[in-house]
This record gives C-alpha cells, sequence and structure tokens, in this order.
C-alpha cells in the first residue's frame, strides 16, 4: 500500500488557532479581501468576504515543530541578501524602500501558449493565500523560520499551458539602476536570474510568496512577489519577480555565472557536498547561538528526494 506522507506545511486539522497573531494579521488580510474584489468589508469585522479570506489563509499556529521556531521577524526582514540594493547584511532594508512595487506587471515568454504581459493580481488569486512555515537556508550557514503566505507556483505556471518544450523554467528580477543602488557593481550580473528543472518548479512544496508574517512582502524581501524553494539555498529564491521563461535547456543563473564550482544548478541543501569555501555541515539559526546539524534537503527529502532519483548530487550540486 502506498502510504501518502503528509507534507511537512501542512499542520494537522485540531491545531488551535492562535487570537492575538491572528489579529496581527488583520491588515495583509484585509488587503486581500480587498484584493479579491469584495470592498464592503472596510472596518466591519467579520464579513462574508474577511471570514473567507481568513479560511483560505488557514491561520493555524502553534501546531507543528517549525512554528515554535519561528523566527524573529525583526530578524527575517532586517538581515537580507538582495544584492541589487548592497551586498551587506542590512543594506536590503535600508535601501529597498525606493523600489517601486505597484503597479507590476510580470512577462511571461517562450514554450507557452498563453505568452504575455501579466499585472501581479491576474497571476496570483489573492483568495487562495495560504500561509506555510518553512525553513529557508542560505548558502552561507545561517538559516531562519518564516510563515510565508503564497500561492504554489504550480498554480501560477498551469495558467500558460506550458508545451512539452518546456523544460526549465527561468526567472527575472526587476533591474532599475535608479532604484537599485547595487547594479551600478558587477559583483553579479544583472537583471539576476534564476532556474528551476519543471518537476521542480511544479512541486507543490515550492511557493510563490506575496506576504510574510501575516502582511506583504516587504521590499528587502522580494517584494511583491519571490519564490521560496525550501528544500534549496536560499538563493534559488529569487526575489521580485518581473519575468518567468519557459525553456528547452539548463537556463544561465545569476551566481552560476560568479562561480559555477560554487554555485550549481541544483543547489540542493546537502551536508555532504562542502561549499569550496566552507562546510555545509552546520548551520546556525539567526538569533540562536548553538549550530545545528544541517538536514539533507533542508528536512524536505520526504517530499522531494524522489526528484533526483539516480542523480549523482556531488557533480550535480
Ligand atoms: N533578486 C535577488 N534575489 C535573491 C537574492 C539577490 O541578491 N537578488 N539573494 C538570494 C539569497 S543569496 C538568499 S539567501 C535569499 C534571502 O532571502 P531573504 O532576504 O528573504 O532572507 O534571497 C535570494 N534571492
Ligand atoms: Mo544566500
Amino acid at each position: 500500500m502506498l502510504i501518502k506522507k503528509k507534507p511537512t506545511w501542512q499542520l494537522s486539522e485540531n491545531d488551535v488557532t492562535d487570537e492575538a497573531l491572528m489579529h496581527s494579521r488583520r491588515d495583509f488580510m484585509m488587503m486581500a479581501a480587498a484584493v479579491a474584489g469584495a470592498s464592503a468589508i472596510g472596518g466591519v469585522p467579520l464579513s462574508a468576504a474577511d471570514e473567507r479570506v481568513l479560511k483560505a489563509l488557514a491561520y493555524k499556529s502553534g501546531a507543528n515543530d517549525l512554528s515554535r521556531e519561528i523566527t524573529d521577524r525583526s530578524a527575517a526582514t532586517g538581515y537580507n541578501n538582495f544584492y541589487e540594493f548592497g551586498t551587506g547584511k542590512s543594506d536590503p532594508a535600508k535601501n529597498a524602500h525606493t523600489m517601486k512595487v505597484s503597479p507590476w506587471t510580470v512577462e511571461v515568454e517562450g514554450h507557452v501558449e498563453k505568452t504575455g504581459k501579466y499585472d501581479l493580481h491576474d497571476l496570483i488569486d489573492f483568495n487562495t493565500l495560504e500561509e506555510r512555515i518553512y525553513r529557508l537556508r542560505c548558502v552561507e550557514t545561517w538559516s531562519m523560520v518564516v510563515p510565508w503566505i503564497g500561492v504554489p507556483l504550480s498554480a501560477i505556471l498551469s495558467k500558460f499551458n506550458p508545451t512539452s518544450n518546456a523544460k526549465f523554467v527561468q526567472f527575472e528580477t526587476l533591474a532599475d539602476p535608479k532604484s537599485m543602488p547595487g547594479i551600478s557593481s558587477r559583483v553579479l550580473s544583472w537583471p539576476y536570474v534564476e532556474g528551476l528543472r519543471m518537476d521542480e518548479a511544479m512541486n507543490p512544496l515550492t511557493l510563490m510568496a506575496v506576504g510574510m508574517y501575516g502582511k506583504e512582502l516587504p521590499n528587502q524581501n522580494g517584494a511583491p512577489m519571490r519564490l521560496v524553494v525550501p528544500w534549496k539555498y536560499g538563493y534559488k529564491s529569487i526575489k521580485s519577480i518581473v519575468k518567468i521563461k519557459f525553456v528547452s535547456k539548463q537556463p544561465r543563473t545569476s551566481w552560476g555565472g560568479y562561480s559555477n564550482r560554487e554555485y550549481g544548478f541544483y543547489s540542493n541543501v546537502n551536508p555532504e557536498v562542502d561549499h569550496p569555501r566552507w562546510s555545509q555541515k552546520t548551520e546556525q539559526r539567526i538569533g540562536e547561538f548553538r549550530r545545528r546539524d544541517t538536514l539533507m534537503f533542508n528536512g524536505y527529502g520526504g517530499e522531494v528526494a524522489e526528484l533526483y532519483k539516480g542523480m549523482d548530487l556531488r557533480k550535480n550540486h
């Protein structure tokens, strides 16, 4: 008999809702409801529309191991990698407010039937937002646990009807020299690009996030939409996406261009494969002093190990 394992982000049915958390999240829920066209909710508590959004977000806290380990919001929004705004960890929080995130247009190209330019709200159904508590692990050995809000990437990609030639998908970040002081530096190639194999992109764990901690994404975390690919190193989770391109060959990535030896295309979290400049066996949660053992696939092996069956994970690092 095939026993389907419960995904790690799915919380059990009898979890209790935490009132306090729920209230701090009202702003975002209201925004989501407003986007969904329910304009009559202003100030009226728990209208039908409000309730619907609340249900869609399915807030259940204190439920699994990860929710007990949630990183302080101030750490997750104040210690960032977003090189377009500088290479220092506090640069993005300082500089990213200059990026204009509304309106936001995304260009869809390549091997799909429905290429074109889409508004953010055509891509994401704000009625179906989910909260998922995921670990994020930077290649630089720090990690954090964040309550992300978003939709499965598969729900977005399938809208465009990919053809059988679409084997990989490439994503591109906004590159605006006026609002992004970091792109005058040649540290990476701009625009920032990343890619996934089609089956990785369609895996139910892969999330297109529009919010975190019950609110819209702060600019420094990749507003208005960014990927979260929890079994891969953080740099695969590309921010502020303006282009999605369906391609037949493994696409170029910005970090691969920086050093292919250090940053492979797959970039699965793997304690057994050292980064050329440091060991990846342990990691440190932001805000903790002790080091933890790094988990294969960042702890999501039950859901994704299958994708790499038969591949040499040292070669395909
Ligand atoms: N466009 C863009 N996306 C990016 C980056 C970047 O520099 N530019 N940095 C990546 C890296 S290295 C990490 S670890 C994560 C960090 O996400 P966070 O700042 O939300 O923690 O974003 C990733 N996405
Ligand atoms: Mo990173």
